[in-house]
């Protein structure tokens, strides 16, 4: 299927989606935003695909933000029409049973670093620059950032980033705890790749549970995600994956996950 702006890979297992507008550093509009949607639920859905990377088209960005331009003539209600949309696709990122990695190549500045956020985690390259500078422009992150920026990093340096709007590092993003791991950009693709794969090889089960065990878990009281938690362990003992993994351990071989 052919998306505008988006291109779509899947290789052994692992779908990779590259937002493709490198003319505008692959800043998202309101096209953009809606070929995302229709692309990650084709991704959710297809069978071959176990592990979403998320990463950008060109040697400079990953997403250097909304697009500025689109956005610098709407009205209010257009402005919060927009941000919902855009919210929607993170909350969608963010309930899909597959995990989904931002693999930060350039520029992750507004949007960008939002959208990344919405990932479960991300990796970067070492030319990568992260950022949420939307003060500078005389708005705010709307795209979740003023929500999922504290809850990774704590409200303090997220006043920080925002208030200030400075670009950190790749480096400097890992050391805050926005960015798992920094790699030569080279790499970047390839140690993703390792990652995603290692990822695929488990029980796919097991980890969507442990996807929605963190995520959900997260918005509720302790004590209602640990009850949630077991619910969720339970529930994996009538798949098939539980047996397989289990008995391999057992017979000292190598489990083989039949589950998509
Ligand atoms: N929007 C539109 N166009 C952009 C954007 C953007 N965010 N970023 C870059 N471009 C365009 C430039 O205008 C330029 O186009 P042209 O060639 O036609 O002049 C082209 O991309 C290349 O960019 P530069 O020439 O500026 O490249 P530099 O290497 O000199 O600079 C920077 C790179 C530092 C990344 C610079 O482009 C920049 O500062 N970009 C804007 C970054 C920014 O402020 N992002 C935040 C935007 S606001 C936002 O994201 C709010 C999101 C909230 C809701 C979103 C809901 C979906």
């Amino acid at each position: 299927m052919k998306y505008n702006h988006i291109l779509i890979e899947v290789t052994d297992n692992i779908g990779w989606l590259k937002v493709n507008r490198p003319d505008s550093l692959n800043a998202l509009n309101s096209e953009v935003v809606g070929s995302l949607e229709y692309a990650l639920r084709d991704l959710e859905q297809d069978a071959a695909v176990k592990v979403v990377v998320i990463t950008g088209a060109g040697e400079k960005a990953f997403v250097a933000g909304g697009d500025i331009k689109e956005m610098a003539a709407i009205a209010p209600l257009a402005a919060r029409a927009f941000a919902r949309k855009g919210q929607q696709m993170i909350e969608y990122i963010e309930k899909m049973h597959k995990p989904v990695i931002a693999a930060v190549n350039g520029y992750a500045l507004g949007g960008g670093l939002e959208l990344a956020l919405a990932c479960d985690f991300i990796y970067a390259s070492d030319k990568a620059k992260l950022g949420l500078p939307e003060v500078t422009l005389g708005v705010i992150p709307g795209f979740g950032g003023t929500q999922n920026l504290p809850r990774l990093i704590g409200p303090n340096r997220a006043k920080e980033l925002i208030f200030s709007g400075k670009i950190l590092s790749a480096q400097q993003a890992k050391e805050w705890g926005i960015v798992n791991e920094v790699f030569p950009t080279e790499e970047l693709s390839a140690r993703v790749m390792e990652i995603a794969q290692a990822i695929s090889r488990n029980g796919m089960i097991a980890v969507a549970s442990a996807k929605d065990a963190i995520v959900n878990g997260l918005n509720m009281a302790k004590e209602d995600g640990l009850r949630y938690e077991s619910s969720l362990f339970a529930t994996l003992f009538i798949t098939e994956d539980q047996k397989e993994g289990m008995q391999a351990f057992i017979a000292k071989r190598k489990p083989e996950f039949k589950t998509k």
